[in-house]
């Protein structure tokens, strides 16, 4: 795909608005600002100066270091430097640089004098008038910040995965009851396994005389018919969700699956293979002139322009149609590559269901083994365990255990790190584990510096195995907290600890980005359901869609592995 200055040039300005926010050195900024303005403003692309062996940095502006960035982006498409400034602010930080209004030196100030990481903090801090104090603020501008958020959240209303499973999973039952139907599929962000969806896009197959139409807008949970005609329509559910429906052709149901599946920046760089081949591919097919040639399912589209079959997890143009044509995919980690699972709960904190109900309940979802971690002492609330309770507990496993067949239970704990980053039980009764979870439970708000200081200095002690739920956030109700998540990846590796991959739905964290960081760093990741009672097991496959989605296989999950070689990993020899 040709890259154009305009593209390096955007690019630049996106470091140079990072680097900004970060507090960078303003040269540095300058120089990134002045190369996307002189590349902006060249008559000739910067690809074609390069084809032609021209020597870059005679460009006005271009140094030895922005000429090997500018070949990096015409040979690669993408920038690494930039790839890692986008993975180092909490991602919520930068959101703030999409509210109008705001550019990077405000959100620098915001970011840094009021602590302002999310768009909430923000509306509380223009609400309390705060904002107004900031120099080069003031008034005017705060009631316009207030407005603008005002106006960027009405217009956000997202639903969690999982709750959008139970509405999907109603509706296509519902759906495949009418005469007529033959397939149903949630295409969208959904299929995609996003963390949060917009709205649902079904496509389904169905006689012509198939009643389909009518009986979706009459669907109980309808409160609001936004459009119907004889071949899609969309409603809004009670819950506020968007539903939007196609009926597609036989013929035509992959080319409609991969254009409605996305997501946008995926399908328009496919759309772009297919023009180089002079193709036209559409969500009714893929043609030459007027002929199909493709689309009866997807792996014909994808056929057409030369690409082996791309997992809906990866389709967000993030490398993956690159990885495609160099037959590097990933072969994705599955639900059922996973042999247990490192973090529940039970009745002694607060989980809802015995040691026994869970055990049974984890053998029955397919799990071999299942690792008993409950909240420490100093998680009160949770009623977390003392040294006392926690020997019980491991008398009563040894006990478990041996009666049981099928499933072994590994004794662990959900161990809190203080803010010194000590952790709340002693070493040597945490020596007696199979597993030492570490988690953050309070400080959300420490500095940087401090909160990664305070997390590297848990992973020191010896027997601390996995970081539970390493950024902190919960979806769209507590942004992550602000660590170098790069450093803690690094420490792991070199302490030999592993990171969850919370499935919990309110969580999904590690996020998919860091999932990749953690697979290029060489640190292995654990899908851990974090059951709080026997059904939650079924919530590991929203964590492994995610780690699909962050590109893990099943070699980079820590949870695949039988419990012998299990056991021999979690020994720590440092
Ligand atoms: P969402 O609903 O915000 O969670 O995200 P999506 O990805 O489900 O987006 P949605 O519902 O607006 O559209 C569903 C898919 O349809 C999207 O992933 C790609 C495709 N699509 C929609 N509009 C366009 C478009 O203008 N161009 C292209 N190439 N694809 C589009
Ligand atoms: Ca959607
Ligand atoms: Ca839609």
């Amino acid at each position: 795909m040709p890259v154009h200055n305009a593209d390096i040039a955007a690019l630049f300005e996106e470091i140079a608005d990072r680097l900004e926010i970060q507090g960078a050195n303003p040269f540095r900024i300058r120089a990134y600002r002045n190369a996307a303005r002189n590349l902006g403003e060249l008559p000739q692309e910067a690809r074609t100066l390069l084809a032609r062996g021209e020597d870059l940095t005679r460009l006005p502006g271009i140094g030895d270091d922005l000429a090997a960035k500018v070949r990096e982006i015409v040979d690669t498409g993408r920038c690494s430097l930039l790839d890692r400034l986008r993975r180092e602010l909490p991602p919520a930080v930068t959101e703030l640089l999409h509210i109008p209004g705001l550019g990077p030196k405000r959100v620098k100030a915001l970011y840094h004098d009021l602590e302002v990481q999310t768009v909430e903090q923000l509306y509380r801090a223009a609400r309390d008038g705060r904002i107004r104090t900031l120099p080069g603020f003031g008034e005017k501008t705060e009631r316009n910040i207030l407005q603008a958020v005002e106006a960027h959240v009405s217009q956000a209303r997202r639903f969690k995965l999982a709750v959008a499973a139970q509405y999907a999973e109603a509706l296509i039952r519902f759906l495949k009851s009418i005469p007529g139907v033959d397939q149903v599929v949630v295409a969208g962000s959904f299929r995609r396994m996003r963390e949060t969806v917009g709205d649902l896009d079904i496509l389904v197959t169905a006689t012509a005389d198939s009643p389909v139409m009518q009986r979706f807008t009459v669907y109980d949970e309808v409160a609001e018919v936004l459009s119907a005609g004889s071949t899609r329509a969309s409603v809004v559910l009670k819950s506020g969700l968007q539903v939007d429906l196609r009926v597609v052709a036989q013929q035509a149901y992959g080319a409609a699956l991969h254009y409605f599946t996305g997501s946008r920046a995926h399908n328009i760089a496919i759309r772009r293979l297919a023009q180089k081949r002079g193709l036209k591919l559409n969500e009714y097919g893929v043609f030459r002139g007027s002929t199909r040639i493709a689309g009866e399912d997807e792996t014909s589209v994808y056929q057409c322009v030369g690409l082996p079959f791309i997992p809906p997890e990866l389709r967000e143009d993030r490398g993956e149609i690159e990885a495609a044509r160099e037959g590097r995919l990933p072969k994705l980690v599955e639900l059922a590559d996973l042999r247990g699972d490192l973090h529940a709960h039970t009745q002694a904190t607060d989980g809802h269901d015995s040691l026994r109900e869970m055990a049974l309940a984890a053998r029955a979802f397919g799990l071999g083994y299942l690792a008993i971690t409950e909240h420490s002492r100093r998680l009160t609330v949770a009623h977390g365990l003392d040294p006392l309770r926690l020997a019980r507990q491991c008398d009563e496993i040894d006990r478990l255990n041996a009666e049981l067949s099928g499933i072994t239970l590994l004794k662990g704990i959900e161990v809190d790190i203080l803010e010194n980053g000590d952790l709340d039980l002693p070493d040597d009764v945490l020596g007696r584990l199979d597993l030492v979870i570490g988690a953050v439970h309070s400080q959300f708000h420490l500095s940087r510096a401090k909160q990664t200081e305070r997390i590297l200095r848990a992973m020191d002690h010896p027997h601390f195995t996995l970081l539970a739920h390493p950024s902190g956030r919960l979806i769209e109700q507590r942004e992550p907290y602000d660590v170098d998540m790069l450093r803690i990846i690094r420490h792991a590796k070199h302490r030999g600890c592993f990171l969850e991959l919370n499935a919990h739905p309110e969580r999904l964290d590690l996020l998919d980005s860091q999932c990749q960081l953690a697979k290029e760093e060489g640190v292995r990741v654990s899908i851990n359901s974090d059951a709080h009672s026997r059904f939650d097991f079924s919530n590991l496959r929203y964590g492994v869609g995610q780690a699909r989605r962050g590109w893990l296989e099943k070699d980079d999950v820590l949870n695949t592995r039988p419990l012998a070689a299990l056991r021999r990993l979690l020994k720590r020899t440092m």
